[in-house]
C-alpha cells in the first residue's frame, strides 16, 4: 500500500499522505515516498504543490516516527535524518507548496506545515510541537523553521508546554492564512493553486528561494553553532531522552528524571 498517493490536475500536484494506521508518522519509508512524488512533480514543472491528508481525518500526522528515534548518544535530529531531508526539500522544492490540514499535527509535522508557503486548515485543527515530551533537544534548523513562522512567546509557549495551539490563535497569530470549513476547503485551495499557475513559475521559483535565503540569514558563527550542538548533547545522551521513548513505546506518560 502506497504511504503517499499523488495526482495533478492541470499545474497542480496533490500529495496525500496515506498511512492513518499509523496517523502518518514521518517514517523514512513514507518521508522517501513523498520526495519521489516531488521530484515526480519537478520534472513535470508542477507549478503548485497541495500537501494534505485523507479528507475528514482526526490526525494529518504524528510527526516523527518515534520507533526510528535513534538511541541514546546519537543527535536524533541529524542532518540525514528524514525529517530534516523532508523540511529542506518542501524549502527548496521551486514552485509554492500549500498545506491543506485536517485533525491534529504533532512535533515535527508542525515542522513540516512551517515549512509549506501557504497554510489553510479547518476549525479543528491544532498544532502541538511535542519534543519535551519525548526529551529531545530539537535541531537549530528546526528551531529556526519554528521562529520564522511563529512569534518568539509562542514558540516558547508551544515548545515548553507541549501543549496542542489551536486553530483560531495559529489565525489570529499569522501563522495560518486561511481557515475553511471541511466542506469548502479543498476548493478554496485549489482555486489558490490554480491562481499561482497562472503566474510566472521563474519569478516564484526566484522568489520562495531568496525568501528561504533572507529568511535563514542568521549570523550564527561556528563558537555559537558548535555551543548549542554541545548543549543539545547533553539532553540526548539522558536519561530524560531514554525514558520519552521507553515510555512512547510503552504507551505510558513519560517520568524524567531531569538528568
Ligand atoms: N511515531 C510512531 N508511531 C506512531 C506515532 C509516531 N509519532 N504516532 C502514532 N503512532 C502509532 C501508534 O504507536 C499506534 O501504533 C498507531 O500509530 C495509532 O496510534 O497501532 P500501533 O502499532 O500501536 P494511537 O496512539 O493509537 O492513535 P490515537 O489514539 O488516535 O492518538 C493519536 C495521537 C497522534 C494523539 C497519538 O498517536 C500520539 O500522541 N502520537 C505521538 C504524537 C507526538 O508526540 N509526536 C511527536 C513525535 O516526535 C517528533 O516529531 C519529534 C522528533 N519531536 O517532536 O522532536
Amino acid at each position: 500500500m502506497a504511504l503517499v498517493l499523488s495526482a495533478t490536475q492541470g499545474h497542480t500536484g496533490i500529495i496525500t499522505l496515506n498511512h492513518s494506521e499509523k496517523r502518518n508518522a514521518l517514517s523514512e519509508a513514507l518521508v522517501h515516498e513523498l520526495i519521489g512524488v516531488l521530484d515526480d512533480f519537478r520534472h513535470r514543472e508542477i507549478r503548485a504543490v497541495i500537501l494534505r491528508a485523507q479528507p475528514g481525518i482526526k490526525v494529518w500526522s504524528a510527526g516523527h516516527d518515534v520507533n526510528e528515534l535513534p538511541g541514546r548518544g546519537r543527535d536524533p535530529l541529524g542532518w540525514n535524518d528524514p525529517l530534516r531531508i523532508l523540511i529542506r526539500t518542501l524549502q527548496e522544492y521551486p514552485a509554492p507548496i500549500i498545506g491543506l490540514i485536517e485533525g491534529s499535527v504533532w512535533g515535527g509535522a508542525c515542522e513540516v506545515a512551517m515549512a509549506c508557503d501557504i497554510l489553510v486548515i479547518t476549525p479543528d485543527v491544532s498544532f502541538a510541537i511535542t519534543p519535551a515530551k519525548m526529551g529531545v533537544p530539537y535541531n537549530i534548523g528546526g528551531l529556526l523553521t519554528l521562529l520564522n513562522m511563529i512569534p518568539l512567546p509562542i514558540v516558547k509557549e508551544m515548545l515548553f508546554t507541549a501543549e496542542p495551539l489551536p486553530s483560531d490563535q495559529a489565525f489570529n497569530l499569522g501563522i495560518v492564512n486561511y481557515v475553511k470549513p471541511a466542506d469548502e476547503i479543498e476548493a478554496f485551495v485549489g482555486n489558490i493553486a490554480d491562481r499561482i499557475a497562472l503566474n510566472s513559475p521563474l519569478s516564484i521559483g526566484v522568489m520562495k528561494d531568496a525568501l528561504r535565503l533572507l529568511s535563514s540569514a542568521h549570523a550564527v558563527s561556528p563558537e555559537l553553532f558548535e555551543r548549542i550542538q554541545g548543549m543539545r548533547r547533553i539532553v540526548y545522551d539522558s536519561e530524560d531522552y531514554q525514558e520519552g521513548i521507553r515510555a512512547f513505546r510503552e504507551k505510558r506518560k513519560p517520568k524524567f528524571p531531569g538528568k
